[in-house]
């Protein structure tokens, strides 16, 4: 039994020295010092020997017992600091390394001024609605007093996906939509995309943006319409702006017009920046024709209203200075880091 006991001292420090995981060493407790390990095993056979023998062997095994699990805790607590020493060196910080640049996103111009622009208007009590892109030839056109066939419908020209769907022109539809579920008063702006069949140049795009607007409700004059569209001028270009309204025709006001605002390069004498005229066209407005009111269930001899249509390219074009409208679809971050 000495010899088995020395046996397994022997066997368990040789194995201690080898083993290098947590894992292992646990394993090794168990088979030597566990309830059925080896040591044990032995020390439920003292029984059999004389008495002489028995405190002798005893003796023994717990010196055994305290060298195998000393060595134990000693392996434990060299692993532990192994393995602290590993993850200490792979966390290792270099101070010194360069940092690595964080680009800093900017709001792309067009939703700048979109946001300016929506901005103005809530101060004047509209509220945004927003519509479906791809739309019903009626609420396009025919709702907006433009038939088939008529020839407003060439400078509006889009693109159709069948006779009676097509990508909207304006955003208009949207409040025509508005009118048909709403009775006045109503005061809307409908911002968002719009298409026309148009060739890419520095002043055209298939795909551009509007903010048109729309106030509905009894005795609504030109004057209200004239009031509230330089207050939005004035509000985006500044108190000093001056504007004009000249007379102009859309098929869904009458009467109609566009409003001008007075060059700031030159301040109406003419230069480069106005073509020689004054003046710089911003928008086109009008009182609602009374067949659109009509087409939308509302009664023209009891309401009226004013409805207005902005380009959000060409005033961003202006604000900013931009010559080339393809700049906003390019996503040249030179560009857009530029404004
Ligand atoms: C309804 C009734 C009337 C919207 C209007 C304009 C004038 C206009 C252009 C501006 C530049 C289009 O983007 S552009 O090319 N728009 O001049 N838009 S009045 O009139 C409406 C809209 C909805 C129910």
């Amino acid at each position: 039994m000495k010899a088995q006991l020395e046996q397994i001292r022997a066997n368990a420090l040789e194995k201690l020295q080898a083993l290098n995981a947590e894992q292992e060493l646990e394993e090794l407790r168990v088979r030597v010092l566990g309830k059925k390990g080896e040591l044990t095993g032995i020390l439920k056979q003292l029984g059999s020997l004389s008495k002489e023998e028995r405190p002798v062997v005893g003796q023994l095994a717990n010196e055994v017992r305290a060298a195998v699990e000393a060595a134990i805790e000693e392996k434990r607590a060299a692993l532990k600091a192994a393995a602290q020493e590993l993850r200490l060196q792979k966390e290792t910080i270099d101070v010194t390394m360069p940092g690595q640049l964080q680009e800093i996103g900017k709001i792309h111009p067009l939703t700048r001024v979109l946001e300016e622009v929506k901005e103005i208007f809530f101060g004047m009590g509209f509220s945004t609605v927003e519509g479906p892109e791809v739309e019903y030839d009626y609420y396009n056109f025919e709702a907006l007093n433009i038939p088939k066939n008529h020839p407003a419908r060439d400078t509006q020209d889009t693109f159709y996906i069948n006779d009676n769907i097509l990508l909207r022109s304006q955003t208009s539809p949207v409040q025509v939509r508005t009118m048909e579920q709403q009775k006045p008063p109503i005061r809307i702006i409908a911002p968002g995309r719009v298409y026309r069949s148009d060739e890419v140049d520095a002043t055209h795009s298939p795909l551009f943006h509007q903010i048109e607007g729309l106030l509905v409700d009894k005795g609504v004059t030109m004057g209200d319409l004239k009031g509230t569209l330089e207050v939005f001028a004035k509000r985006l270009y500044g108190d000093e702006v001056q504007v004009r309204f000249r007379p102009h025709h859309f098929n869904f006001t009458e009467p109609s017009a566009e409003m001008d605002i007075m060059c700031f390069g030159c301040g109406g004498k003419g230069c480069r920046m106005c073509k020689g005229e004054g003046w710089i066209e911003i928008l086109g407005c009008g009182m609602v024709h009374p067949n659109v009111l009509r087409n939308c269930g509302i009664d023209p001899e009891e309401y009226s209203g004013f409805a207005f249509g902005i380009g959000l390219e060409r005033i961003a074009m202006r604000k900013y200075n931009i010559n080339d409208m393809r700049l906003f679809f390019e996503n040249d971050l030179k560009f857009l880091q530029s404004l």
